[in-house]
């Protein structure tokens, strides 16, 4: 009797157990920018795909649209109806001036292998982000490169002197509309969703996107010229909001961070060779309609040349932040480009 009263009592235990381990099983919400199988829904998946087989709690994914344009989920964050967000500093510039930095043109350079070494040991990324970031109530959980930059536009350009009058969309930070004025165009700043229509339309003349975007958002139908220049990469951040990162329990924040880590050096792996793969795939389909132009050293000079007005602008934008963040920036990239050496 006396034993079967124990195992009774252990019996509720268990239950219980079971139950508050049931209930602290979460459902985090995750929204990010992109479409299924892009590179943020590549990273979101490893996210959600390590925070499921590491414990009990379960990630829904919100893929572009199904909760609004890039600066709605990023309200929908800081407000705490999402836990987690990728949202890209051509979007966040406009709430945290400091992630213009990204707009400075010719600040990175165009050798991947670099340019991954320098996300991965700068300091400035690392180190200072996630402080910039935390002051606006978000926790910086990882800041990657998606791939190079490349503009598209309704005719072939391969100077400033050939943007003039180029109705050029830009994401909607205003670092951004200067280095597109800096290189001549007019910068019109545009959401993501409307960006396809207006260049179908006519209402812009070119925008400017990672190749894998170009092919994977069929940009190329509607803005068939495509030009490399060099002057920077997509780059992009996943975050928490920060009261709901600081509630959690010591193990749950470690979950969170392995949990990105892992789904940062799967998203690298991913991304290597893509651009390629994506610009075979547009040529396939494209065919004659389409061109792409490689500026040689002297053509990308004319746009190198006008980067300076821009940081300036940057300078003058961010204050004291933004130039320490510069300097360090400008640091991490000396040392790992000495490394390259
Ligand atoms: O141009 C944009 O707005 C979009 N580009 C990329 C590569 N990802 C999401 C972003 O909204």
């Amino acid at each position: 009797m006396k034993s079967h009263k124990l195992l009774s009592t252990a019996g509720i235990g268990a239950l219980m157990l079971g139950m508050t381990s049931a209930a602290m099983a979460d459902n985090w919400r995750y929204a990010h920018e992109e479409y299924e199988g892009d590179v943020q829904d590549v990273f979101a998946v490893a996210f959600k795909e390590y925070v499921e087989e590491n414990s009990d709690h379960t990630v829904q994914i919100y893929r572009f649209g199904e909760l609004g344009e890039s600066d709605d989920i990023m309200e929908q964050t800081r407000s705490g109806i999402l836990q987690f967000v990728n949202q890209s500093p051509g979007f966040t510039g406009s709430l945290i001036p400091s992630a213009q930095i990204f707009f400075i043109p010719y600040l990175l350079p165009t050798d991947m292998e670099t340019v991954l070494e320098f996300f991965d040991e700068s300091e400035a990324i690392n180190e200072m982000f996630p402080e910039i970031y935390a002051e606006h109530g978000l926790e910086l959980l990882q800041m990657y490169p998606e791939g190079e930059m490349v503009i598209t536009t309704d005719e072939p350009i391969s100077s400033p002197e050939d943007l003039d009058n180029k109705k050029i969309r830009v994401m909607t930070n205003p670092l951004l509309s200067e280095t597109y004025s800096a290189f001549g165009a007019t910068p019109t700043p545009l959401p993501w969703g409307e960006v396809y229509g207006g260049l179908q339309t006519g209402i812009i003349d070119g925008q400017e996107n990672p190749i894998f975007w170009i092919e994977s958002g069929g940009l190329y139908e509607v803005s068939p010229h495509l030009t490399f220049t060099g002057h920077g990469w997509f780059t992009t951040a996943m975050m928490a909001n920060q009261d709901f990162f600081n509630g959690l329990s010591e193990e749950d924040q470690q979950l969170v961070n392995e949990a990105s880590e892992a789904a940062y050096d799967h998203t690298i792996e991913h991304i290597q060779g893509l651009s390629e793969e994506s610009l075979d795939k547009i040529m396939e389909d494209c065919g004659d309609e389409c061109s792409v132009t490689r500026l040689d050293e002297e053509q990308i000079q004319a746009f190198r040349e006008r980067a300076p007005q821009v940081e300036e602008e940057f300078l003058e934008m961010t204050g004291e932040t933004g130039e320490e963040l510069l300097n360090q920036f400008k640091a991490d990239l000396e040392a790992v480009n000495e490394d390259a050496e």
